[in-house]
């Protein structure tokens, strides 16, 4: 069984992987880039740890950025373990929902709960857990804290069925979305909502993986004929997307965390 550790840089990711996995673990490079590959056999002999590199979102900016997303196309991946910076909860969202779209049994390590303490954001795990439909385990992986509760928490995903998780993107983007879909064929593998809403978003590794089924000129038409149908809203698909993410995201903030008392300086 894989598992995969995914979330944005400097969220705990590494000193989570670490106590997540037995001594042994396999360090190389990712296929084509400079980036540090690492593996490790998860406690209890669960599975395969997969550590990608830490990202904000799974449309790649550079090639680097692009192993996750790759990892995500290519793999056979049984289990996502997204790290989520609890003090930085809005901008970690966002990568969270494109994982969650993704649809694979996923589990969110909320880390530096800490860290989000002593800025006195509360946040209800419980709350958050019930709106994305998946658990939330809080935790501090400088200390290891919680990461029991994690380690218990895997086997019962890996059997898991999950409800695809879905933001509604508005009625033009969303019929967009369903004419990709129907262009795929059936037998196909992965996730096509999530390729459908990714190639909207611009993202190269899925629009290749796309142009293997559908002719380019066809999807470059359905790209530029939805993006004009939604001009008056946004400059472009991508920006469009951002802007219906950020409002779902806003939502979620204020419907599980609370800022309990005013910190004068934050301290991360
Ligand atoms: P990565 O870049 O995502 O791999 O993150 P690292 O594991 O390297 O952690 C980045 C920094 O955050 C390090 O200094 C860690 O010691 C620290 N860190 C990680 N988890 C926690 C946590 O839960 N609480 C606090 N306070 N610091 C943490
Ligand atoms: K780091
Ligand atoms: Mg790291």
């Amino acid at each position: 069984m894989n598992i995969a550790l995914a979330g944005n840089p400097n969220t705990g990711k590494t000193s989570l992987f670490n106590i997540l996995t037995d001594s042994y673990e396999y360090v190389g490079n990712w296929a084509g880039v400079t980036v540090e590959k690492k593996m490790g056999v998860l406690k209890n002999n669960l599975g395969t740890l997969v550590d990608l590199p830490g990202i904000y979102s799974l449309n790649p900016l550079s090639k680097d950025e692009g192993v996750a997303t790759n990892y995500l196309l290519n793999e056979d991946v049984s289990i996502i373990l997204n790290i989520v910076d609890a003090s930085q909860l809005k901008r970690n969202l966002y990568l969270t929902l494109q994982l969650l779209e993704y649809g694979n049994p996923l589990l969110i390590c909320l880390n530096m709960v800490d860290v989000a303490e002593s800025l006195g954001l509360q946040i209800n795990h419980e709350k958050l857990a019930k709106k994305l439909a998946c658990p939330v385990i809080p935790i501090v992986a400088r200390t290891g804290e919680g990461c029991e509760n994690l380690i218990n928490e895997i086997p019962d995903l890996a059997n898991k069925k999950t409800t695809p998780f879905r933001v509604n993107y508005g009625d033009i983007l969303e019929e967009a979305i369903e004419k990709l879909i129907d262009l795929l064929p059936s037998e196909m593998d992965l996730p096509k909502r999530w390729l459908a809403i990714q190639f909207f978003e611009g993202n190269t590794p899925v629009r290749h993986t796309l142009a293997k089924y559908i002719d380019g000129k066809e999807l470059d038409t359905l790209y530029k004929e939805t993006e004009a149908k939604l001009a008056s809203k946004a400059k472009s698909l991508p920006q469009y997307i951002h802007l219906r993410r950020g409002q779902w995201i806003e939502q979620i903030i204020q419907d599980c965390v609370i800022q309990t008392k005013q910190v004068e300086k934050t301290i991360t």
